[in-house]
């Protein structure tokens, strides 16, 4: 009975098991994983956009193969989450028609430019510091699948996030114009890191449920506040200012205090109106059909293959 197979799925839950594609679920449990799960993939894709933009241009051979293969690591990231979306009997094609038609959404952080060669560098120190802060948490996810691609997703991320730091502590050995790009980039980059945590817990629709079902294992502002206090000693060791007057440690919470993220501008962007979301999602569109030959060309080798073997 429904009520039978709900009991052993809280109890799975409760005990830290993982729940498996063949294990009965609530429907809202398999609609919320769609949700998180494909938003994530699709933010691994459109992700590889801002910094994608500045592989023809990469200083050096050297910066260019590091670059090359990061930006190859969030191709494999989306792949990995787009086959972890399926097991819970989605398909692949019709995400990525969601997502070309504004009907999924994808990580605010992607909206935003890349304007110097210093945003490469910050992108990997904030965008996957803050990465790895939300999804080591996601390793002890309570659906098999996606804890399993996490695991994979951080060991990769975690270089990601060190060959920033290292792009960026080399610039500020330089001349007085690389240590302003590298300022200049923290600057914009700041406030819309702290916006990928998402909304504040008290307007964050999903959190209460998702932790419920284990799928989330932290609040948005519990992990927001994790970050900043992971990145203001990293700022002192770059030597950059981080562009909030209200950034200051607070002895008696342990934690540092910060201001508030503008959240006019997190909903402007996530409701597509940021500075980058047409021309992000265009470029998807267009490499989506530009690419329809291939899987025409793959899907009539499948089936030549398949009627040979019937033969
Ligand atoms: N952007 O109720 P909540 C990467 C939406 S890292 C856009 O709090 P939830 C690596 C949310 O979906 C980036 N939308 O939602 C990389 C919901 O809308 P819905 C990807 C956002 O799910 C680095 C509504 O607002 N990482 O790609 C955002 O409990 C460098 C209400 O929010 C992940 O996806 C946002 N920032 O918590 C690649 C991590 N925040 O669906 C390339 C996995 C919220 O009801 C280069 N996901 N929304 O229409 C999560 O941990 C969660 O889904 C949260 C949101 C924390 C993002």
């Amino acid at each position: 009975s429904d009520e039978a197979h709900q009991a052993e799925f809280d109890a799975k839950v409760a005990a830290d098991q993982r729940i498996e594609p063949r294990d009965w679920m609530p429907e809202g449990y398999r609609r919320s994983l769609v949700r998180q799960v494909s938003q994530h993939a699709h933010s691994e894709i459109i992700g590889m956009q801002p910094e994608g933009d500045w592989i023809a241009s990469a200083p050096s051979l050297r910066r260019k193969a590091i670059l090359l293969a990061k930006v190859q690591d969030e191709a494999g990231h989306g792949l990995y989450l787009y086959a972890a979306a399926e097991t819970l009997g989605v398909d692949r094609a019709d995400l990525t028609t969601r997502l070309i038609e504004g009907r999924q959404k994808y990580s605010s952080i992607f909206n935003y430019p890349s304007l110097t060669f210093a945003d490469v560098g910050v992108i990997g120190w904030l965008v996957d510091g803050a990465a790895i802060c939300n999804q080591v948490p996601l390793c002890r996810s309570s659906f098999g699948p996606y804890a399993r691609a996490m695991v994979r997703i951080c060991k990769e991320e975690s270089f990601h996030q060190r060959q920033g730091y290292e792009l960026l502590m080399r610039m500020m050995e330089g001349t007085g114009a690389q240590r302003a790009m590298v300022q200049d980039a923290v600057d914009r980059w700041w406030w819309p890191s702290l916006m990928m945590f998402g909304p504040p817990d008290a307007d964050s629709p999903n959190t209460q449920q998702s932790m419920a079902w284990r799928i989330k294992r932290d609040t948005n502002d519990d992990l927001r506040q994790k970050f900043v206090d992971m990145t203001v000693p990293q700022a002192d060791k770059l030597g950059v200012t981080l562009p909030d007057p209200e950034l200051v440690w607070n002895e008696e919470r342990g934690h540092h205090d910060f201001g508030e993220p503008d959240w006019v501008e997190f909903k402007q962007v996530i409701s597509g109106s940021g500075p980058k979301n047409a021309e992000r999602v265009e470029r998807r569109r267009a490499a989506h059909e530009k690419g329809a030959w291939v899987r025409e060309a793959a899907t009539a080798y499948a089936t030549k293959h398949q009627s040979d073997r019937e033969a």
